[in-house]
């Protein structure tokens, strides 16, 4: 479950529920993670494509009103960037996914191959994090023709590991801070609906 503490507000005294939540990001190498998590946190972009070596792990608050708490609460990512090329990412990948509450899988819309392998990604994802909440980022839509994809296999796949899928460009901007906020609230709800059930045992 992700953790949850109680921090004081400057400006208001009252205090504000903030949960905190990691988020892994996999997929191939070059169908954009860096560029993805750089568009989301610092609303930039680059064209030069740098490898990710090893890992790489960044931090943004969202704010969301959780139902539950009946409050606007924090969700602080912690949001984990991985090399998409094979190699020692293979060692890194238990201490990667530990602990994770959320799973952003990526892909290019250019490249039907990022797809196929999606699979591969999410099933090893699933079995040291869990069923966590996913959601499948097809990228660089500002390059490709969405058509190309078949949105009905799409669903299904969709439907494999019950995520929403997202058209998005982390040069343009499209679809990223929706997908991001997508997760984040996901992680919310059932980090929510863990605690409600502890509370049904007090
Ligand atoms: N046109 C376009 N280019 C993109 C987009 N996202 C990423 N790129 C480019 O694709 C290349 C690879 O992007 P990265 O974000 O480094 O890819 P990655 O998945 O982190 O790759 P690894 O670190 O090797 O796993 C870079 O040249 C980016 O500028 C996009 O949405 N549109
Ligand atoms: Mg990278």
């Amino acid at each position: 479950m992700p953790e949850e503490e109680y921090v004081e507000s400057d400006e208001e005294w009252t205090s504000k529920p903030r949960v905190r939540a990691k988020v892994c990001l996999v997929g191939d190498a070059g169908v954009g993670k860096t560029s993805l998590i750089r568009r989301f946190v610092l609303n930039q972009f680059d064209d030069k494509y740098i490898k990710t070596i090893g890992t790489k792990v960044s931090k943004k608050s969202t704010c969301l009103y959780d139902g539950f708490r009946e409050r606007e609460t924090e969700v602080v990512m912690t949001i984990w960037d991985i090399m998409g090329q094979e190699g020692f990412r293979e060692l890194l990948k238990d201490a990667y996914f530990c602990g994770a509450n959320g799973i952003i899988a990526v892909c290019d819309v250019t490249n039907q191959e990022t797809m196929n392998r999606l699979d591969g990604w999410l099933d090893r994802t699933y079995k040291i994090a869990g069923e966590v909440p996913v959601a499948i980022l097809i990228n660089k839509v500002d390059l490709g023709d969405r058509g190309k994809i078949e949105e009905r296999n799409m669903a299904q796949f969709g439907k494999a590991y019950e995520s929403p899928f997202f058209f998005t460009s982390a040069k343009t901007g499209e679809g990223v801070e929706k997908a991001f906020m997508d997760i984040s609230s996901r992680i919310l709800r059932r980090e929510t609906s863990e605690r409600k059930e502890e509370l049904a045992f007090v």
